[in-house]
């Protein structure tokens, strides 16, 4: 926070990635992602002051077929003649890229070789903590750079995940015939951020079920203004994929038409300051822990001389003035 200028290399990054070199975007791509003083110098050139990207956040559980959607979301949207880019968010996968990527993300030959086609793999972080943090600044990096469309897909169901891939413009979640178990710990929650229910692998037994169980569910939510529609596809052999695509073009047409769409990216915009906040807070907090003239305090906290409200008040201080300096 010292205000340091964006040095030159990140500078020429903002402007190659600009002018549509991918290998700059990815460089961009790793320093916004680490985060720390070089994101925090780039953050206003890279700031989106009225979006262009529309986002699709995918969530659902390891193995429901996100990732062969997405390859089926991609050619919808080049067949519109659209750009689109993908984050695939993987805290336990090691890998961020080439053909172990390719495959993970199982893109068709001719959407790895396509200029209009981009995937990125979010995973070095390690922590779905970190993750969270970064994916709204590499969405609005893509949306810098002028891509139509983004797609979000985390790799599971736990609430973490469920947050990142609600963050997004619509959010589609995925299950599978039978889904029941598999996601029982966050059912209500998955429900609850679904703009677009999806029963992939359709044409096994027990998808005409779970459509109804699912619609039943449905029923039991507090009414909304957009009744999440439930569209059945197989993304292997591509069926249902068309369908899937108009009821996102619908979604986004209620959500643009209502203004809910300027009302979540609000919402969005103000999370994101929070979540920002609160972390810098804290790490002042912890750093304040650790000065000489705060020694004193802490260790008459952790004797039980000193009460710990009246002991935060002043961690606080402390903290405080270390801000206000940086
Ligand atoms: N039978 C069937 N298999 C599918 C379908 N969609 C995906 N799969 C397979 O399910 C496995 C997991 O798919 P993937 O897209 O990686 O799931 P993800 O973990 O949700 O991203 C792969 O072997 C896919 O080929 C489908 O509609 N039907
Ligand atoms: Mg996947």
């Amino acid at each position: 926070m010292s205000g340091r200028v964006a040095s030159t290399t990140e500078s020429t990054l903002i402007d190659d990635a600009l002018a549509g070199n991918r290998r700059a975007l990815a460089g961009l791509i790793s320093v916004v992602e680490r985060g720390g003083e070089p994101a925090r110098s780039l953050a206003p050139r890279l700031h989106v002051t009225a979006p262009h990207a529309f986002t699709l956040g995918l969530t659902g559980a390891p193995g429901a077929g996100k990732s062969t959607l997405t390859d089926g979301l991609i050619g919808r949207a080049r067949a519109g003649g659209a750009s689109i880019a993908v984050v695939a968010v993987d805290p336990s996968s090691p890998f961020t890229g080439g053909a172990i990527l390719g495959d993970r993300v199982r893109l068709r030959e001719e959407h790895v070789a396509d200029d209009a086609v981009y995937v990125r793999s979010l995973a070095n972080r390690g922590h779905l903590g970190g993750l969270a943090q970064a994916v709204p600044a590499v969405v609005r990096v893509l949306d810098r750079t002028g891509w139509d469309w983004v797609i979000v897909e985390t790799v599971g169901v736990g609430q973490a995940e469920v947050g990142i891939a609600s963050q997004a413009d619509t959010t589609l979640v995925v299950v599978n015939p039978g889904w029941g178990d598999e996601v029982q710990a966050n059912k209500a929650g998955l429900l609850e951020v679904a703009d677009i229910l999806v029963v992939n692998k359709a044409e096994r037994d027990g998808a005409a079920e779970a459509v109804r169980n699912l619609r039943g569910m449905l029923a039991l939510a507090p009414k909304r203004d957009w009744t999440p529609p439930i569209v059945k596809t197989s993304a292997l052999s591509g069926e249902g994929v068309d369908d899937l695509w108009l009821a996102i073009e619908r979604h986004r047409a209620h959500l643009e038409a209502s203004g809910e769409l300027d009302r979540r990216r609000a919402e969005r915009r103000l999370d994101e300051l929070r979540q920002r906040v609160s972390h810098e807070v804290e790490r002042a907090a912890r750093l304040a822990e650790q000065s000489p003239e705060l020694s004193a305090l802490l260790q008459s906290v952790a004797n039980g001389d000193t009460d710990p409200t009246t002991a935060a008040a002043k961690v606080v201080a402390v903290a405080a003035r270390r801000l206000r300096k940086a």
